[in-house]
């Protein structure tokens, strides 16, 4: 495996000298912010990330997120050009050296929390999703503050954009993610970037629009949709977790030779469809983590890895399920375990 870290660019509170520093931390995933979704990375703006980057001894390891325009994911008019412009970026990126992108096809929203700074009992604060407050939010009340979503949509734009979902089924969703598939994977094949989709979080549908990546069954129907090493997974624990019929070791054995880009973190479920981000140690929370790496390990993983969402944790401030601390200590229960696995589980 190789260990990576989230940098979210120079805005980012935390420093590439803050990741360097981190044990065993050979690479950063991070993406190019200031580019409206839909519009062509520019070779220039990829190369500057990346030396930035190399300047301080990291790779730029993968790309997350390529953003698939609303467009391609309803199949509106626009859709050819906006999947032109994403294989023109996979091809700027590929020639940067870039060959792992992660990507979502989440309708509208991505991930999705009902609270950002929720206080657990030791004083910690973490993202939580209770399904009561989520099912009484409004999308267009306009207030809503979701920490994935483009906010950049006006209250009028927002309702445009769900108009357009209106008649849209999770067939059509299918459909419309298998259009972009045939299009997109043939050109990652062709620079050889490995892409990833990353699973819907949670796993299932809000504010009435489908979801699809959310279970075995149809992660196994979307490798099928183009059978191709190139189409692969970023496998996160924390967004299939949170429903109990996932079970992320068996899915880490059955689809692991298909797995670029591992997501590592733990979540407590506290009811029906509710959960609260944990930190990463298994008895934290609701998921084995020793459990689900001896799985990598057992299928020779060689991937990229990187610990998700930690908790705000000594008082840190920032981006929430983004701060230093918390995952720092998550990439060192990671290494940690891998080294055991490396030499006792032989
Ligand atoms: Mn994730």
């Amino acid at each position: 495996m190789k260990m990576t870290f989230r940098w979210y660019g120079d805005s980012d509170p935390v420093t590439l000298d803050n990741i360097r520093q981190i044990p065993n931390m050979t690479g950063v995933v991070s993406a190019i912010y200031d580019i409206p979704v839909g519009e062509v990375w520019p070779y220039e703006k990829i190369m500057e990330l990346k030396n930035k980057i190399n300047a301080k001894g990291l790779e730029l390891s993968v790309i997350e997120s390529v953003p698939v325009h609303e467009d391609i994911k309803y199949g509106g008019g626009d859709r050819d050009r906006y999947i032109a412009n994403y294989c023109e970026t996979l091809r700027n990126l590929a020639r940067a050296g870039v060959d792992c992108v992660c990507y979502n096809f989440m309708p509208v929203f991505d991930w999705t929390r009902s609270e950002l700074n929720y206080e657990l009992p030791d004083g910690s604060t973490a993202l939580i999703y209770d399904r009561e407050t989520v099912e009484k939010m409004n999308p267009l009340s306009g207030d809503l503050s979701l920490p994935g979503w483009d906010s950049s949509y006006t209250k009028d734009g927002m309702k445009e954009l769900l108009e357009k979902y209106q008649s849209v089924t999770e067939d059509d969703l299918w459909d419309n993610i298998k259009y972009f598939l045939d299009r997109v994977i043939k050109v990652a094949e062709e620079v050889k970037i490995k892409m990833a989709i990353h699973p819907d979080d949670p796993p299932w549908g809000i504010f009435g629009l489908p979801r699809i990546i959310t279970n075995k069954e149809n992660i196994e129907k979307f490798l099928k949709l183009y059978d191709s090493p190139y189409n692969g997974l970023t496998l996160c624990t924390g967004s299939l977790g949170v429903h109990p019929e996932n079970d992320l070791v068996d899915m880490v054995y059955s689809f692991c030779d298909r797995i670029h880009f591992a997501h590592i973190r733990n979540i407590k479920i506290t009811g029906e469809k509710s959960f609260e981000e944990a930190g990463h140690l298994s008895k934290a929370g609701s998921l084995d983590i020793v459990k689900i790496l001896k799985a990598y390990h057992d299928k020779g993983f060689t991937g990229y890895i990187r610990p998700d969402h930690g908790r705000m944790i000594w008082g840190e401030t920032g981006r929430p399920g983004y701060g230093l601390y918390d995952r720092a200590l998550g990439a060192t229960y990671i290494n940690g375990i891998w080294e055991t696995l490396e030499k006792v589980d032989k």
